[in-house]
């Protein structure tokens, strides 16, 4: 019998699978050193059809049930049922819930491990973290009902420092599991907003809570009503955006610094082939806070001399790259879909990761090459021998990091003579935030959003975005982020930008003032040039979704556009997403007012009454619904016909001929 030949793997056309050119190369370099990455896999294993629109239950052993739409579509009633009757409605919102419950759940407990750092800082339990940002400190404590001041003899005087701090890090730690009321954060929310999740009953109690009902109410046989599960995702998904997530990012900012625009370059080709290239990937900063520190030391700087290296380069993946370049300007190696490759360049001596949207394969591309891959979190290991776990502890914080810079100094001289990094790299400005933005775009005389707000209303602004989210293996790297980014900017619209998007932006060097004359309408592009902004601001990492929604209230509050964050002419979108988390964001984000349009596909498709449910009737109880366009430009329409609806609303759609605002007008805008 003759011996049955093995079929040859499928690879990847370089071309189709990246619109990025630094991308292909290493797509290709992967070829020829026979090193599988993730594009490969995408091009030789099909998503199942049936996950894919959300109707597989698995949630019991009776199952998996699989519930198929009948080729000739639904006629008449959906008979569909699992054994135990759970209809396509019950599977998919199901699904979906504990899509929501996955998300905030990473997020809030990303947020958690901060907030316990930041408890460790306040009682000066380590020297490692001091509280850096006084100002955010004292503008926080209030949020959380933490006084910062003190009335002693009939005189108001201020609060000691640590002693507020002390207060903030337990309010906040107890945000996760207090016992009863209601997230504190909720009320930072415009009040039109606050009171429709009253209505509603859908104000969340604490974040563990939200998240754990979510997880009893989709057991087998509880939850059995669509909406009914949908409301609990409300609650889940607004803990995480108004709560674990914000509570994150302000700590963070609190301990380690707000971000302020800066200068920095994107993309493979930051590596430097003479010096020890250590990447950072994952999600918190804790760690790569003080790494960033030791490796800037000049002991370490002598050290990888000493070992013929002419220096250190640190470079970011994902969104533990946005928060060392929001805060210190580290360049970003690269987004989601390039993490395998920055080992394929053969110059990276280590990868240090964390948590979240770290690709298991990394271990067996580490494998070909010289390089270290470290894991450094408890929650996050790997099965694979090559692994080396450091485990980061707060209390030995410079002890750690010093270990894992002096293990990739020492490996450099083990890298082969085959390297290649890409000579591909942009300029980037990035660090905004709700403080810049309002330095830069806010009146300096009243302190408040009111310059946007102006140029807004005058058109020239013709509304806001936030493009946010992951790239995703099954469409071609970069080119629905790129396009989507484009058509928007191309039609005045300023982009607000986070995650793997802003990362995206960066490399195609969309996130520099000079892009606004190249990319932009004539109104944004003046606004850019006077401002000095790119017309794309990149506000740093997932949780940092939170700071579009702080934007988002500060232009409610500075008047003249309506009283609740659905009334802006606003919009959001994931072009590329694929995790759990930007369910997370896409439903807060809905549930917070805003229309919200997804890439790709959502799994709900084999629902559709359900799927009208999210992408219709929400609409009508908080101003917001899902939208799903894998086309890039007919996404970009949506969003725009949105704004302009908006626009209508406000009665500002006339004001596109760019009235300059004369002192009545500006009168008229005061709330
Ligand atoms: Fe099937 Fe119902 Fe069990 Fe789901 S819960 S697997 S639909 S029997
Ligand atoms: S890192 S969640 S791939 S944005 Fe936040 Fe990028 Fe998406 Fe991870």
């Amino acid at each position: 019998m003759a011996e049955k030949k093995e079929k040859a793997p499928k690879l990847a056309d370089p071309i189709a699978a990246s619109y990025e050119i630094s991308t292909q190369e290493m797509i290709e370099r992967s070829h020829k050193l026979g090193v599988e990455t993730i594009f490969d896999r995408a091009v030789s294993m099909k998503p199942c059809n049936i996950g894919i629109q959300g109707i597989c239950c698995k949630n019991c052993s009776m199952g998996p049930c699989r519930l198929p739409l009948p080729k000739a579509g639904i006629v008449g009633e959906d008979t569909r049922k699992g054994l135990c009757g759970a209809t396509a409605n019950t599977i998919a919102a199901r699904n979906f819930a504990r899509m929501v419950a996955a998300g905030a759940a990473a997020h809030s407990d990303h947020g958690r491990c901060v907030a316990e750092v930041f408890m460790s800082a306040a009682k000066k339990e380590t020297d490692a973290y001091k509280i850096k940002d006084v100002q955010k400190l004292l503008q926080v404590a209030p949020h959380l009902g933490v006084d910062v001041t003190v009335e002693e003899d009939g005189e108001v005087k201020d609060r000691d420092v640590d002693e507020i701090a002390l207060e903030v890090a337990e309010v906040a730690l107890n945000e996760w599991g207090k016992s009863d009321g209601e997230l504190l954060y909720l009320k930072r929310a415009p009040q039109s907003n606050y009171e429709k999740w009253e209505k509603e009953g859908v104000k969340p109690r604490n974040i563990d809570r939200e998240i754990v009902e979510i997880m009893h109410r989709t057991h087998m046989g509880v939850d059995q009503d669509y909406k009914n599960l949908i409301k609990q995702c409300t609650r889940c998904s607004l803990a995480d955006g108004w709560g674990g997530s914000m509570l994150a990012t302000d700590l963070q900012d609190i301990l380690f610094g707000t971000p302020y625009p800066l200068q920095s370059e994107a993309n493979l080709g930051i590596m430097k082939e003479d010096h020890v290239n250590i990447i950072i990937h994952g999600h918190e900063p804790v760690l790569s806070e003080i790494i960033v520190a030791v490796a800037q030391s000049q002991e370490m700087l002598d050290y990888a001399k000493g070992k013929g290296a002419k220096g250190i380069q640190l470079g970011g993946i994902c969104c533990t790259a946005n928060e060392m370049l929001q805060r210190h300007g580290v360049p970003t190696a690269g987004n989601f879909l390039q993490q395998e490759l920055a080992i394929i360049t053969g110059a990276c001596d280590a990868m240090v990761v964390d948590i979240q949207c770290v690709m298991q394969n990394l271990a067996n591309v580490a494998k070909c090459f010289h390089t270290k891959l470290i894991t450094t979190h408890p929650i996050a290991k790997m099965e694979q021998e090559n692994v080396i776990h450091i485990e980061f502890n707060e209390h030995y914080a410079l002890e750690d990091a010093t270990r894992i810079v002096k293990m990739a100094i020492d490996n450099f001289e083990n890298r082969g003579s085959d390297v290649l990094i890409p000579q591909h790299k942009a300029t980037q400005i990035a660090g905004f935030g709700v403080e810049s933005i309002q330095y830069h775009l806010g009146g300096t005389f009243r302190g408040t959003y009111y310059t946007l707000n102006d140029n807004i209303i005058n058109g020239r602004i013709r509304g806001v975005a936030g493009v946010v989210g992951c790239n995703n293996a099954r469409s071609r790297h970069n080119e629905v982020h790129i396009k989507v980014l484009k058509e928007l900017i191309k039609n005045d619209v300023l982009v607000l930008t986070t995650g793997c998007d802003g990362i995206t932006a960066a490399i195609h060097g969309l996130l520099t003032p000079e892009a606004a004359q190249v990319h932009c309408g004539p109104g944004l592009a003046e606004v850019c040039e006077v401002v000095g902004i790119p017309p794309i601001l990149h506000l740093g990492s997932c949780v940092d979704n939170s700071r579009i929604l702080l934007a988002a209230t500060e232009v409610v509050k500075a008047g003249g556009l309506g009283n609740d964050l659905a009334d802006l002419p606003v919009a959001g979108s994931a072009p590329e997403w694929m995790s759990e988390k930007a369910i997370s964001i896409g439903h807060y984000f809905v549930t917070s007012g805003v229309y919200t349009v997804f890439g790709g596909s959502i799994p709900t498709s084999g629902a559709p009454v359900f799927h009208d449910y999210i992408s219709k009737e929400l609409e009508n109880v908080y101003g917001g619904k899902w939208d799903v366009e894998p086309d890039p430009i007919k996404h970009a329409q949506l969003m725009i016909a949105h704004i302009d609806k908006k626009r209508k609303a406000l009665g500002i759609d006339k004001a596109r001929e760019r009235v300059l605002m004369d002192m009545a007008s500006r009168q008229a805008l005061e709330v």
